[in-house]
């Protein structure tokens, strides 16, 4: 019976011709229930859901994607047996498929088409309303020559991410819900979004929910995660930013809801360094990590794949890899991982000849953009790619030091950490982090006037611990000392038992330097090596 709905191709300006409604109404009023047309663009019947609780999804309805900047191109009309306005959960089922329409035809107690209330998409303004909902009409007398319509609001959608497009940006919102204080969640959304903006983003908006524990499914309560995808669909954003790491599972649901890209903070990191990495070791190590990180989150179907696998942009070393199946990725890592203990091996040999070579080594380490390749910058007189942003540096550089004395060291800086680094970036660095275990003295150097000092120190102080360099001694240096108040970095620095300097003015650098000398001197004469008459 429902196949005469499938078979009929309405006028393509009739948002449902007459005779389809007349068809719809008569069924649902044989059969008690409400239907639902999914109809094209071409007025064919793409789709038909019986039952109240029939939805379409974001999955089922994938063979149309929609982007923020377009609509589906799919629109549906559903049927009631009460005379009932659209309702909340129907509007956010627009906005959140970016349906090109939806529409609630009543049915008469006679099984005749009565009202229909039809409501479309607005395009994306910061204030406006998202939607707008037309005045009923009677089916066979609705006003709206689709067509037409469709094609002058997509034309505006347009327009109004081609303001956008100009920036050529894509825009993000950052969302933070867990059960610690707002307080608390708004201060980790700061350096959420230094790392968006790492990563070429442009943050239009952060939202903050303290939730309950348990919200196991969406991170947030669903009607709560609608609010804000809804929210940043108004807005024209281009993808959602969870500062929480997500499970494999909520991605997955996540997905099912909306086109929107949404990622968590673990997979911007790995964009990161996947734009950053330039030597052939460092392209290497951040694939391994995106494709252990994708490894479970491939939902099976592979329809949301290439939405998880591609990241912000679709980018980097793993991106045509991503497309493919989880035997060949799992292939690809066994590959990646040889390839890696080859680069440990070649390392191995480095560091014989460094040994042989018979300089104390110096290793710089600390918190992501604290200053320390400009640090060694101006220790060595070397040109070190330097920036305000996150993860600058990915691969080891080691230069000679010469000390005023004539004394010399190896002064070598690297990948900076940050809190909660992900785990699998933190394994498949090893290579790169193990070149810190020849060190005789590590510098610790913050950025000292960061407002969570104590979390940036902490968190460096975690990573070493967990790559057990922690025996390794340790200088602890506050760096950018020109951005405190006088006399600041003087109490800080006793506080601490650290040494103030600013990179940016070499004439700060003496005490260091000094410092470093002693420290030197002083281990090579405990432990007595000879491989280390140098200093
Ligand atoms: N005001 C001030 N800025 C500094 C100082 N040292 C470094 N900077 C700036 O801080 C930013 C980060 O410096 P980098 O040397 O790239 O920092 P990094 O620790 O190597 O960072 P990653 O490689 O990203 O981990 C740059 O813009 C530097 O110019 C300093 O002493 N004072
Ligand atoms: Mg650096």
């Amino acid at each position: 019976m429902l196949e005469r709905l499938y078979r009929r191709r309405m006028p393509v300006d009739d948002v449902i011709s007459a005779e389809a409604a007349k068809t719809l109404a008569q069924f649902t009023h044989e059969i008690r229930r409400p239907i639902g047309l999914v109809i094209t663009r071409r007025g064919a019947v793409q789709d038909v859901l019986v039952g109240a609780g029939a939805e379409p999804s974001a999955t089922t309805l994938t063979t149309f994607r929609a982007s923020p900047r377009s609509l589906r191109g799919l629109r549906l009309i559903r049927s009631q047996l009460k005379d009932q306005p659209l309702t909340q959960e129907d509007l956010t089922m627009l906005g959140l498929l970016r349906l090109d329409m939806i529409g609630i035809l009543a049915v008469t107690s006679k099984g005749e088409p009565g009202l229909l209330s039809l409501a479309h998409l607005n395009p994306p303004t910061p204030k406006g309303p998202l939607y707008t909902v037309l005045s009923s009409t009677l089916a066979h007398q609705c006003p709206v020559k689709f067509e037409t319509f469709i094609h002058e609001l997509e034309t505006d959608l347009q327009r109004q991410s081609g303001s956008h497009a100009l920036a050529a940006k894509q825009t993000a919102i950052l969302v933070s819900a867990s059960p610690k204080s707002k307080a608390d969640q708004e201060e980790r959304l700061v350096e959420l979004a230094d790392l968006a903006s790492s990563a070429d983003l442009t943050v239009i908006d952060r939202l903050v929910q303290r939730t309950q524990s348990g919200h196991h499914r969406f991170q947030l309560g669903s009607g709560k995660l609608k609010d804000v995808l809804m929210q940043a669909m108004q807005q024209g954003a281009d993808l959602l930013i969870f500062d929480q790491d997500l499970a494999p599972g909520q991605l997955r649901a996540i997905a099912e809801i909306t086109d929107l890209t949404v990622i968590d903070r673990t997979q911007l990191i790995l964009d990161i360094f996947a734009q950053r990495a330039h030597s052939r070791e460092g392209k290497v190590q951040v694939e391994l990590a995106q494709l252990r990180y994708l490894l479970p989150r491939l939902s099976g179907q592979g329809t949301s794949l290439s939405r998880l696998g591609g990241g912000i942009g679709s980018r980097g070393p793993g991106e045509t890899k991503l497309e493919t199946d989880r035997r060949r990725i799992r292939e690809r890592i066994d590959y990646l991982e040889r390839e890696i203990e080859g680069f440990a091996r070649h390392q191995d040999q480095r560091r014989s000849r460094r040994v042989r070579q018979a300089f104390p080594i110096l290793s710089i380490v600390g918190y992501t953009n604290a200053g320390k390749s400009t640090l060694l910058n101006v220790l060595t007189k070397s040109q070190v790619s330097t920036a305000p942003r996150v993860f600058e540096t990915l691969d080891t550089t080691s230069r000679r030091l010469h000390f005023p004395s004539g004394k010399e060291a190896i002064l070598t800086d690297t990948v900076g950490f940050i809190r909660d680094l992900p785990k699998d970036l933190l394994a498949a660095f090893r290579t790169t982090l193990d070149e810190m275990r020849d060190a005789d003295l590590l510098l610790h150097v913050v950025d000292a006037g960061t407002k969570d000092l104590d979390t940036h120190i902490a968190s460096v102080e975690t990573v070493l611990q967990s790559l057990t360099l922690d025996q390794i001694p340790r200088v602890l240096v506050f760096n950018k000392c020109d951005q405190l108040p006088s006399g600041q970095a003087e109490t800080l620095c006793r506080r601490y038992s650290a040494i103030g300097i600013s990179s940016l003015r070499q004439e700060t650098l003496a005490p260091l330097i000094q410092h470093l000398e002693e420290r030197l001197s002083a281990l090579a004469s405990v432990d007595g090596s000879p491989k280390k008459p140098a200093v």
